[in-house]
């Protein structure tokens, strides 16, 4: 999985591949996958949630977005089928794109605990982080870069564009891929977040069809965080979401909530503008 990369990144992200259950265990998952596959496919219930989502890159705002997702649950989660999108204008979403397979397929499992990153394009980075050994990436079948070693989620609706996270304000999805037309069903969505000045918050999750507060933005090569980590509370974005340092795959996000850095205020926005200002002019 990971070409290239130091021991140190490479002992993470073996931790990130981590099969908690063992050869044995997986091959009982997926034999129960085969018999009863309605029963593993991914649920709204299922504590499958977004844990950073990287919108503001430094320099050119293109290649280097990415979202994470871990299962804070702990049973094993199919992803086979389920869509991600992101917000759009009165509620259509934007670009839908899908994992391959159904829904109720047994091909794409994410264990518990298990963290996924899905690059907005794969390539080596000319940015940091380097998202070339990405697990996923977005491919916009026209015109887009495609790292044929990291398999693609597919475009299936929505606009006919690459995935793209406003850096003024956004909102992205995950939903179980049983609607993957617009507006996505509120009760198929398994956990949204939104940002910023989004003029259309996503559902935040199963049936939470409004979200009251988007997070605050953050400045420009910070990204969001669900912090603590893997916790959902699904009462409002601002209540889950953090300002924190890129760290895709890597558990860096604290388990204290006081270790929670604390959200972004008005007020000091102007100092940490100054902060990170004289690197992030690229
Ligand atoms: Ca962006
Ligand atoms: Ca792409
Ligand atoms: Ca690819
Ligand atoms: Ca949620």
């Amino acid at each position: 999985m990971v070409r290239g990369k130091t021991a140190g990144t490479c002992s993470v992200l073996r931790e990130r591949h981590a099969r908690p259950f063992g050869v044995a265990g997986m091959l009982l998952v997926v034999a129960v996958c085969l018999v009863t596959s309605q029963a593993v496919a991914l649920q709204v219930w299922d504590r499958v949630v977004f844990t950073e989502i990287y919108y503001y890159v430094p320099g050119f705002d293109a290649h280097n977005e990415y979202i994470e997702l871990m299962n804070a649950g702990g049973t094993v989660a199919f992803l086979d089928g389920a869509i991600i999108t992101d917000e759009g204008d009165e509620g259509m979403p934007e670009a839908v794109y899908r994992f391959p397979g159904q829904h109720g397929g047994c091909q794409h499992p994410l264990w518990p605990g298990e963290r996924i990153v899905i690059a907005r394009d794969a390539i080596p980075g000319e940015l940091t982080p380097d998202l070339s050994d990405a697990d996923w990436e977005f491919v916009h079948p026209a015109d887009d870069n495609d790292n044929p070693d990291v398999p693609n989620l597919i475009l299936c609706g929505g606009y006919d564009t690459d995935i793209a996270l406003a850096n003024g304000g956004d909102g992205i999805l995950l939903a179980t891929g049983t609607d993957t037309t617009a507006a996505i069903d509120c009760w198929t969505i398994v956990d949204g977040v939104n940002w910023g000045e989004v003029p259309d918050p996503v559902p935040i999750g199963y049936g939470v069809c409004v979200d009251p507060e988007p997070a605050p933005g953050v400045p420009q090569g910070n990204c969001l965080g669900r912090c603590p980590g893997g916790v959902d509370h699904n009462g409002s974005s601002a209540d889950d979401w953090f300002m924190m340092i890129p760290s895709p795959g890597e558990s860096a996000i604290p388990s204290d909530p006081q270790n929670c850095v604390s959200p972004v205020e008005a007020s000091s926005w102007g100092r940490i503008k100054a902060l990170y200002k004289p690197d992030r002019d690229e």
